[in-house]
């Protein structure tokens, strides 16, 4: 670990901690929005609480671990390594756990006939691993060329997911109107631009290509994939929310409570 400057230090530190208060934010959320929404959408709220309750539980344990390998020096004006390593295996972990609940969420709010839907999960929940599994060796390597090797590799699943994504929402929003198909087509921008920002970081962190010097470097990707988190799960959640309220909206639905309530008697 190279030696930061309290400024840099802190920089990672304040965005880690930023990305628990959000991750536990949207965690209360999305737990609460569950009654807002008809029986049919709740499964896609029940994994945007998951995906940021298992990423706001790992963000606290890289909070931890990048505390403990960094010790401010005896003049106060830099960071040095404490020699206990900071663990990046978290951040993969919690991707393995939390990329296939998100595609899966997306994949229920864009109502395919059933079929069809568990066999798009399938390949896309198999595609996601892949990506992550194949990225892991890049990360954490530190001979370059590996890296960029392990980077390609890890892209071919990246682009195969996207693009799955990109068309089927596509054709899911050519048979809508007005809010839903606008939702739906922001949504896309956002996938593409949250997903995008991970290939991008993972290049910046790559110390031996010299793009960002080595500090730079360790910083560049915290902050880099804690940004992307926080905009890939919880942006993500709230614009899932938005799509089932306005699927609600244009189809008539109630909620099931409302149903649920006895007429006043007379
Ligand atoms: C909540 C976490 C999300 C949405 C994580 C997404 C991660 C990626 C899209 C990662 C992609 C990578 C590549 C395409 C190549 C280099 C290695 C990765 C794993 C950073």
């Amino acid at each position: 670990m190279p030696e930061l400057s309290v400024f840099q230090f802190s920089l990672v530190y304040n965005m880690l901690s930023l990305a628990i208060a959000s991750m536990l934010g949207s965690f209360a959320f999305f737990v609460m929005a569950r009654s807002q929404v008809s029986k049919r959408f709740r499964p896609a709220l029940v994994m945007s609480a998951l995906v940021v309750g298992i990423a706001g539980y790992h963000y606290w344990r890289i909070f931890g671990s990048w505390d403990a390998a960094y010790q401010l020096n005896d003049a106060g004006t830099a960071y040095l390594a404490t020699g206990k390593p900071f663990n990046d295996a978290y951040r993969y972990v919690d991707w393995l756990l939390t990329v296939p609940l998100l595609v899966a969420e997306l994949v229920a709010v864009m109502t395919l006939p059933k079929g069809k839907r568990g066999s798009m999960m399938a390949k896309l929940i198999i595609a996601s691993a892949l990506m992550i599994g194949l990225g892991y060796p890049g990360e954490v390597t530190s001979d370059p060329t590996m890296a960029v090797v392990w980077g390609i590799l890890s892209s071919i699943p990246f682009v195969y997911i996207l693009y799955v994504l990109w068309v089927e929402l596509t054709k899911a929003a050519e048979g809508e109107s007005g809010e839903v198909k606008v939702l739906l087509r922001n949504t896309k921008l956002l996938l593409l631009g949250t997903w995008g920002f991970y290939p991008i970081t993972y290049i910046l962190g790559i110390e031996a290509l010299g793009l960002v010097g080595g500090a730079t470097s360790v910083v560049a990707l915290q902050v880099g994939y804690s940004l992307a988190d926080i905009a890939a799960k919880c942006g993500y959640g709230i614009m899932i929310y938005a799509i089932a309220r306005a699927r609600m909206a244009s189809a008539g639905e109630e909620l099931d409570e409302h149903a649920a309530v006895p007429a006043p008697a007379k």
